[in-house]
């Protein structure tokens, strides 16, 4: 309720009474964690724990992505496919409630490129450092240099590839376990891997953070970087509206700098699943549908109520959504095409 009717009922006593009756029927939901597929269930679980204790969201959305960069399970952090000469390069962004932000891309052996973003966004008057200079600079700060070698899945996986050394980068897009011609299986358990987590938290002050974490395509180019560590594209905050990530081809969310549009669309009213579900159509859009058959891009948001949601081009992506102790659990991703 506006402030000036609100003294005008205060003033004729109806003040308590009034104004809660007034008040939107739905509490908002705070605090509030979500993050890109099914390994964000154990980084939520992380992010809770912080967030349950009256934790800053900023805190949260670090430590939880930390776990997945961590995970011998997963295609985020050292962990993951190197690039087409065989070395894994990393990119991540993190935003907090007061538009201050921090990337690094084309970063090489240190284990959590987040909190090297994190470093950058706090310690320095820039925004991004890339490659060697961003790796310097986690040295510098006291980030161990980790070793080059590749992990068992990842040596496997690149040593199949180089077999036709193909250059046809392909992202993940997880149709149906066993039967997607696009993504690279992992080979001893045949699963499939996602090589990004974003995730969006709200805290008890109801502040909005967020962040981004990815070993990129497998058997990129080197140097090729994408949507993760570009603040706009892979992860976008504002804390007057809500918040929003990525995942999937990098190369087409940047190009409708897609988490920014995202919170634009439920700046202007759109709930969190309808923003997402426009910003795939924009990309649907300028693409082509057939070109979009080709590739998965998943968006994820949280608005200031509490309010979540998730799109996708098609059918496999899923995201965890997490506000309370017992209820940290997946959601299907709606899909387009
Ligand atoms: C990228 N968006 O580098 C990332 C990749 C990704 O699941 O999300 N994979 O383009």
């Amino acid at each position: 309720m506006e402030r000036r009717k609100f003294l005008e009922f205060s003033s004729l006593g109806l003040s308590a009474i009034t104004f809660s009756s007034f008040k939107s029927s739905s509490p908002i939901r705070k605090p509030i964690v979500i993050s890109t597929w099914d390994a964000g269930i154990e980084a939520n679980k992380t992010a809770w724990k912080i967030l349950s204790i009256g934790g800053s969201a900023l805190d949260a959305v670090e430590k939880g992505v930390m776990v997945t960069e961590s995970s011998q399970n997963c295609c985020v952090g050292l962990g993951a496919n190197p690039d087409r000469d065989g070395f894994v390069t990393l990119d991540a962004s993190i935003m907090d409630h007061q538009f201050n932000c921090g990337s690094v891309a084309f970063l090489e052996r240190i284990k959590h490129p987040i909190s090297v973003a994190r470093r950058v966004m706090e310690k320095t008057p820039h925004v991004m450092l890339v490659g060697e200079g961003a790796q310097q600079f986690a040295v510098a700060e006291g980030f161990p240099l980790e070793s080059d070698k590749l992990s068992n899945d990842a040596k496997k996986a690149y040593e199949n590839w180089l077999k036709k050394s193909e250059y046809n980068p392909i992202i993940n897009i997880e149709r149906t376990k066993g039967n997607n011609a696009f993504a690279p299986p992992k080979l001893e358990t045949g699963e499939w891997n996602h090589d990004t987590i974003g995730m969006v938290a709200m805290d008890a002050n109801g502040n909005l953070s967020g962040s981004c974490t990815t070993s990129g395509m497998g058997f990129k180019m080197r140097g090729r970087v994408g949507d993760s560590p570009i603040i706009g594209a892979g992860l976008f905050v504002d804390n007057e509206v809500g918040a929003a990530t990525a995942t999937g081809q990098g190369e087409d969310v940047i190009r409708i700098c897609g988490s920014h549009l995202v919170v634009e669309f439920m700046r202007q009213g759109l709930n969190p699943e309808m923003a997402c579900k426009k910003a795939v159509e924009r990309i649907i859009k300028a693409k082509g549908v057939e070109k979009s058959k080709q590739i998965q891009v998943g968006f994820i948001a949280i608005n200031k109520q509490g309010d979540y949601g998730g799109y996708c081009i098609q059918k496999g992506f899923n995201f965890a959504v997490c506000y309370a102790e017992e209820k940290n659990f997946l959601v299907d991703g709606k899909f387009i095409l």
